[in-house]
């Protein structure tokens, strides 16, 4: 595996690439352009340009989180196909580039969600939760509003505000859509890019829905084991993979996490592995990476990845706001950083007692 760290890009992110250059271990970012519309062709140039300014400070890129799919293309609209042709050309410009690894989710409407972005836990840290009594209780129109803690002056991923005034508009198109229709629609798209995959050697890692079921009505296909499988035969190439990001999947407890990653050995392109704690099957609060601050066995989780022989990058995911740092809710420096550290040594002890892999 490589340890990477996720970057927004200068002017989105708090944290420097010189930063993370300076974590031990931690040899590529995962980026994006930030700000690109879900939809828009991403030139060669701009590309280049990103891989030039992460590769001058000592990193390299080591994926795309993420290219976003057009709603028209998860809906299936007759204008799907102009999106398509789209996200083949970024793809083909970012094969060109040298870069084979792109994240992307398949989520009606919201990408991920929670009721709270600073909850107070009992060291002081803040972080990221999600009650389901909240959920219920509000309205999806005044989703954004209700979330109850601030950005830090952030654009959050999937929550831009142009994306959030449209709101109704977006919950009107996604009417008729149920989870058969998600499939059909996501396995249409699968086909029709996976020749420049093959092309251009780009592994897609589709990212979980999270919390991984379906929430304000909205169908949500990426919650389970049964459903990946289903994914990956229906359009069955090894580049057609996925992301397995243990605090979405975590959400749901029926998910057994280390038994997931076992039965994904070769198309497991990507991994985020980060802790949950439960106060109760309805609630949860993202916690520090070590084992015992959640409810996760995250040295079973890294076995598990060392043993089905596990070669692409990995991050931690959202950390915990610490010793008062200002940033994005889940993407500051410091706990990243522990986690990071954490996540490496678990896998220099799995290494050592196990013999090395590759
Ligand atoms: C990420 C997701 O911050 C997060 O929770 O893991 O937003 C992820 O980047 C997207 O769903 C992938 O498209
Ligand atoms: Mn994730």
């Amino acid at each position: 595996m490589e340890m990477t760290l996720r970057w927004f890009g200068t002017g989105f992110d708090t944290v420097t690439l010189r930063q993370i250059r300076q974590i031990p271990g931690v040899t590529g970012v995962i980026t994006t352009l930030y700000d690109t519309e879900p939809g828009e062709v991403w030139s060669r140039e701009r590309i280049h340009a990103l891989k030039e300014a992460v590769e001058a400070s000592g990193l390299h890129i080591s994926g795309i989180e993420s290219v976003n799919i057009h709603d028209a293309i998860k809906v299936g609209t007759p204008d799907r196909d102009q999106y398509i042709d789209n996200y083949i050309t970024t793809l083909e410009n970012l094969g060109k580039e040298d870069i084979h690894m792109v994240c992307y989710n398949f989520m009606p409407v919201f990408d991920w969600t929670r009721t709270e972005l600073a909850r107070v836990r009992p060291d002081g840290s803040t972080v990221l939760a999600y009650s389901q009594k909240t959920i219920d209780s509000i309205d999806p129109q005044d989703m954004f509003a209700s979330i109850k803690g601030d950005a830090n002056g952030a654009i959050l991923p999937g929550w831009e505000p142009e994306r959030m005034a449209k709101i109704s508009e977006l919950f009107d198109m996604y009417k008729d859509v149920d989870e058969e229709k998600l499939f059909d629609n996501l396995k249409y798209f699968l086909e029709r890019i996976m020749p420049v995959c093959d092309k251009y050697d780009i592994n897609m890692a589709i990212h979980p829905d999270d919390p991984a079921w379906s929430v304000f009505g909205l169908p949500r296909i990426i919650i389970n084991l049964d459903n990946i499988m289903r994914m990956m035969r229906m359009v069955d190439n090894p580049h057609n993979g996925v992301t397995f990001c243990a605090g979405s999947y975590g959400t749901n407890r029926a998910n057994d996490l280390p038994t997931m990653i076992r039965a994904l050995k070769g198309r497991l392109h990507f991994a985020h592995v980060r802790n949950l704690k439960f106060n109760s099957d309805d609630d949860f609060e993202e916690a520090a990476h070590l084992s015992s601050d959640g409810s996760f066995d995250m040295y079973e989780i890294m076995k598990a990845l060392y043993d089905i022989d596990f070669d692409g990058p990995i991050r931690p995911d959202h950390g915990r706001m610490i010793w008062d740092e200002v940033a994005m809710p889940g993407y500051g420096l410091y706990d990243r950083a522990l986690g990071a550290t954490y996540l490496n040594g678990l896998w220099e002890a799995i290494v050592k007692s196990h013999g090395e892999k590759k």
